[in-house]
Parts: structure tokens; C-alpha cells; sequence
């Protein structure tokens, strides 16, 4: 069999650890999916659309390291943008591949379907796919396909940001040689030697002038890959109060003795606000401080940091490039001395456990109460998602057992993002519970995925907080356009299942209905359970109404004397 530029894609997939392939299909990329579908190791997943099939690929790259979504030119691959985007900015390397015009097209000026109508101009897509990847690679000619898909497949893996390869649909097909040893496109780069041993001395030097260090854990520090471990042996090396980031919740273990709690400002949890206010030296691994995650800027640390990131640290005084974050840690936890003043002051500090009353059956369901009966039911192999919108803030409050994950995309923050991402999620983990915490507002946005959890039979539990509207902007800033239609949510899964699909749909007014949906959701295990969960519309947490202000008030600062 002759072996082609497809062969050779779907092969490279498959060797560097990707078993699903998201797809949509289109008449640019149809050769292109064929060859992929004949590729015995990977398993092809139709999505309803781009947008979804790129956030779904977002979820998968959580779960498995890196993923593909494969689109059609312009009418596909715009929409997929989004969840690169999304990947981009949560440092996922997620592969966008999309097929492209015949490569006759250009020079003979055609103007061709799906496009902007430029009769021969086509490079369009790709100029706009440098802008959201990390390398972007557009195949001209098939002899170039070797050197430019592994260009950008190692690219996007040391980068663990999306890359773009765009595939003229005359080309899938054409001849091409195979690939080579797999270790030239995953193979990272490792620390410069002198540069990590200068870095770890001078960050123990620092540090053995501090009374008072603090580690701050950030969501990069998992993107990193490997570097959770390293961590956990830095702060049992140094002794000290761990507090961790919202978007990095569960990369440290919350059932920790050093773990204080999740830093976010006056929202945060436990104590991590006090501990890092009253910090003489913060240590950041893979931290993102943005205006959400400080509060509208309110808990923006002031005081100078040290900031270990994946191939480089830096603190004051002092920089060190191609450090990378785990080799970083692991040398550092050689050099540090124990201090456990920070976890003395946290003895002091630590709030009591807050209890929340369990409501009788009958009761009306209340936000705090999906809140108890989630917490139940988080165990060692769950994987909770939350939804920008009030979830945030509901699945923040929650406490992590050990080995229990937590997925938020909060620098990105696309609602309905959690739906095609826990399905894509859910594939690569089969034998975890993944459970999906998310508004009506955002479910609304793409509903459409969860028919591909009963089409593939994806046992997720969707619990499906519906408090009529946009209750996040309505405490940001509110208006009429912060309503939403009502839908029958439970309903819909009727829709979905069309005649052949086994998924449930229930309603839960009360907190009985809701314990019995939730039982019904744990013993369905051959497609999705969703479970509209009814509250009143002013049933919001104390701490998005606090958030929403700081934030409002971040968004509405007048511009400086002499801008526009
Ligand atoms: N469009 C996209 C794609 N993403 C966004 N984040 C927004 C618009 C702005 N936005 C942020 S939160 C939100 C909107 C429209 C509403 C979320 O509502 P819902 O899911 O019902 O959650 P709730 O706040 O009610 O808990």
C-alpha cells in the first residue's frame, strides 16, 4: 500500500500518544479523515460542530497530554479557532488540522466554495492561525509534509501551546515517505545545567533570608508535565503553607497537611489570603495572575516574587533562562532548609469547617445544597468541571479528596466550554467519574455535544444549575440582555437519545429529587445523565456577588488623563 502525507500525519498522531481523533468533516479534509480512520490506533470522534469539536480536542489535551481536531477550511476551521484559543491561553498543545484548497486553485485565481471570495488568495487562514498557535505550517508541496508536520508538532509539545497544520485536500493522498524515530518531535529540551544550578542556588540564598515563605501554586505548574511531584517534595522540604490558585485547584493535594487553602483574594478559601498577605517571600510555580483570578486586581500580591515557570525563573534581582520548572523544584528541595513558622501562623489562622445543613427531601433545592450533595459524591476517581458562572465559585468551595480532579478554564472563560470538553475528557478517562457542574446560560451555548455522549455512550453527569439567566454578568453589571430563554432541559435528553440513545433527563426541585437523580446518574454507565437542577434566581454565592463587584469596578476604571 502506498503510503501518503494522511499516513503520515495519522501515524505521528499516533506514536506521540493521541488514540482520538476529533473531526468534522468537510470536502477539503474527507481524504484526509479516511486515511486517519485507517490508522489502527486511532479511534475517530464526529463532533455536531467546530467550535465543540475544538473544545472537546481543549478537554482531551487536559486528559491525555496533547490532542487533534481535524476541520474543514474557513467554514470549519474559524469556528475551531475558539477552542485554540482556548488552548492557547491554557497552555494546552492541542493540533489544529485543516484541510485546504487544491493547491491548482491559487495560481489559476479560482474562487472557491467556504471561501472569502478573493479569487487565488487563500493564505488568509493560515496568516490568522499564526496569531492563536504556537507555529503555524500551511503544506505547499507533499515532499514538505515530514519536515512541517513535525515542525509543528514539536512546537506545540515544548511549547504546550496549539499549532496548525493545514493540508491542501489534493495532498492528503499524495505520496510520502514515513515518518522517523518519534523521540525528534517529543524529546524535550532539557535545563541548561549551569543555568539550573545557578538558579537553584540563588533561589536558596533568597529564601535563607526569609521568615516567612509561602509556595503559591498556579495552573501552569501541570502544564509543565511532571513538575507536581517535584513541588510536593519542595514544600515537604521547606515546610511551609502551600496556598494554591483556583485555576490550579487539586495540582497540589488539598487533604495536604501544608495545603491552606485556595488564594483568591477575598473570595478565596481557608486561610490563603491571609497567609500570602502575611508572607516575607512568595513563590510562584506556574502562576497566572489576571483580573479574575486577583479579584478585579484587589489580591494582587505586593510584595516582589519569585516565579518559577516551565523553562524559566526569575526573581528579584535575578533571572535564568531554560531552567526548566520541575528540574527547578527538584533542585531546590536539595537546598532548602525547613521552616514551619508559616504553618504555626496557619494553626492560628485556619477557620473552622464550615457545615453545611442538610436539607429535609421535601425542601426546594438551594444552590448550597447541590453544593453538599456534589461534595458527596467526590471521590478519588472524579473529575469535576466547572462552568464559568457561579459553578466556579460553588466548585472552588469544594474540598478535593486525594486523587479527585478539578478542571476550570478560567483564563479563556467560554461558557458552555464544559460540556465538549468533559466529552472529550471523559473518552480518554473511561474509567474516572467525570461530572460537569455548569449554568443554564453556558449550556445553552452547546448543547448540542452532549448527543455525542449518547452517541458514544459517555457516561458523564451533568448537573445543570438553572437559576433563569446570566446570574455571573448580572452581578458584574445588569441589564435585560442577562435573561435567557427558558428551555426544558430534562427534555431534551429525549431529543438527544432519538429513538436508539439510553441517556436519563430529570428535573430536581428538591433536595430528594436531586439525591435520587444523582443515583440515578452513578448507576448509568452506557451514556450521560443530566440533571436540571432548579433554583431561584437569586440564589447566588456571597462570593461571586463580592467577586462580580471588584471586578465591575476593575472593567469600569476611567481611561488615564491623555488616552481616548
Ligand atoms: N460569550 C462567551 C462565549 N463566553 C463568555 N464568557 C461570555 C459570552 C460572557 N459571559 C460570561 S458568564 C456568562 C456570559 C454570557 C453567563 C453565564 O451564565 P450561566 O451559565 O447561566 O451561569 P450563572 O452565572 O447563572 O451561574
Amino acid at each position: 500500500k502506498r503510503f501518503t502525507v494522511g499516513d503520515y500525519l495519522a501515524e505521528r498522531l499516533a506514536s506521540i500518544g493521541i488514540r482520538h481523533h476529533f473531526v468534522v468533516p468537510g470536502d477539503y479534509n474527507l481524504v484526509l479523515l479516511d486515511k486517519l480512520q485507517a490508522h489502527p490506533d486511532l479511534t475517530e470522534i464526529g463532533c455536531a460542530n467546530e467550535l465543540n469539536c475544538s473544545l472537546a480536542a481543549e478537554g482531551y489535551a487536559r486528559a491525555n497530554g496533547v490532542s487533534v481536531c481535524v476541520v474543514t477550511f474557513s467554514v470549519g476551521a474559524i469556528s475551531a479557532f475558539n477552542g485554540t484559543g482556548s488552548a492557547y491561553s491554557e497552555n494546552l498543545p492541542l493540533i489544529l488540522v485543516s484541510g485546504g484548497p487544491n493547491t491548482n486553485d491559487a495560481g489559476q485565481h479560482h474562487i472557491l466554495h467556504h471561501t472569502l471570495g478573493h479569487g487565488g488568495e487563500y493564505s488568509y487562514q493560515y496568516e490568522m492561525a499564526q496569531k492563536i498557535t504556537c507555529c503555524a505550517v500551511a503544506i505547499a508541496r507533499a515532499e514538505e509534509a515530514p519536515r512541517l508536520i513535525d515542525r509543528a508538532i514539536r512546537h506545540a509539545l515544548l511549547a504546550r501551546k496549539p499549532c496548525y497544520i493545514e493540508i491542501p485536500t489534493n495532498l492528503a493522498g499524495a505520496a510520502c515517505v514515513r515518518p522517523g524515530p518519534v523521540s525528534a518531535v517529543i524529546d524535550p529540551v532539557v535545563s541548561d545545567n549551569a543555568a539550573l544550578e545557578a538558579a537553584g542556588k540563588c533561589a536558596a540564598e533568597y529564601l535563607s533570608g526569609k521568615l516567612k515563605p509561602v509556595i503559591l501554586v498556579g495552573p501552569k505548574l501541570r502544564r509543565s508535565g511532571g513538575a507536581e511531584a517535584e513541588l510536593v517534595k519542595l514544600a515537604e522540604a521547606m515546610g511551609c503553607a502551600v496556598a494554591v490558585q483556583p485555576a490550579a485547584k487539586g495540582m497540589f493535594p488539598e487533604d495536604h497537611p501544608q495545603f491552606v487553602g485556595i488564594f483568591w483574594g477575598q473570595v478565596g478559601t481557608g486561610a490563603a489570603d491571609a497567609m500570602v498577605a502575611w508572607a516575607d517571600a512568595l513563590i510562584c510555580v506556574g502562576t497566572v495572575f489576571n483580573d479574575y483570578s486577583t479579584v478585579g486586581w484587589t489580591a494582587m500580591p505586593d510584595i516582589p516574587l519569585m516565579v518559577a515557570e516551565m523553562d524559566h525563573v526569575t526573581f528579584p534581582g535575578a533571572h535564568f533562562s531554560r531552567v526548566r520548572m520541575g528540574e527547578f523544584l527538584a533542585s531546590l528541595s536539595t537546598q532548602v532548609t525547613k521552616n514551619d513558622s508559616t504553618m504555626i501562623e496557619y494553626g492560628r489562622l485556619k477557620p473552622d469547617p464550615v457545615m453545611i445543613h442538610t436539607a429535609s427531601r421535601n425542601d426546594l433545592l438551594t444552590r448550597k445544597e447541590i453544593i453538599r450533595q456534589v461534595q458527596a459524591i467526590l471521590g478519588k476517581d472524579t473529575t469535576l468541571f466547572v462552568e464559568t458562572g457561579d459553578s466556579w465559585f460553588n466548585g472552588v468551595q469544594m474540598t478535593l479528596p486525594r486523587g479527585a480532579q478539578f478542571e476550570i478554564e478560567m483564563q479563556w472563560g467560554h461558557i458552555g466550554w464544559s460540556i465538549p470538553a468533559a466529552f472529550g475528557y471523559a473518552l480518554r478517562h473511561p474509567e474516572r467519574r467525570t461530572v460537569v457542574m455548569v449554568g443554564d446560560g453556558s449550556f445553552q451555548v452547546t448543547a448540542q455535544e452532549v448527543s455525542q455522549m449518547v452517541r458514544y455512550k459517555v457516561p458523564i453527569t451533568i448537573l445543570l444549575i438553572n437559576n433563569r439567566g446570566y446570574t455571573i454578568e448580572v452581578e458584574i453589571h445588569d441589564g435585560s440582555y442577562n435573561r435567557i430563554k427558558n428551555w426544558n432541559y430534562a427534555l431534551l435528553m429525549e431529543v438527544f437519545n432519538g429513538g436508539d440513545g439510553v441517556a436519563k433527563g430529570l428535573k430536581a426541585d428538591t433536595a430528594g429529587e436531586l439525591a435520587d437523580a444523582i443515583q440515578v446518574a452513578a448507576e448509568t454507565r452506557d451514556g450521560p445523565t443530566l440533571v436540571e437542577c432548579t433554583i431561584d434566581q437569586d440564589d447566588c454565592s456571597r462570593e461571586l456577588i463580592t467577586w462580580g463587584h471588584f471586578v465591575a469596578a476593575a472593567n469600569a476604571r476611567p481611561p488615564r488623563e491623555g488616552q481616548a
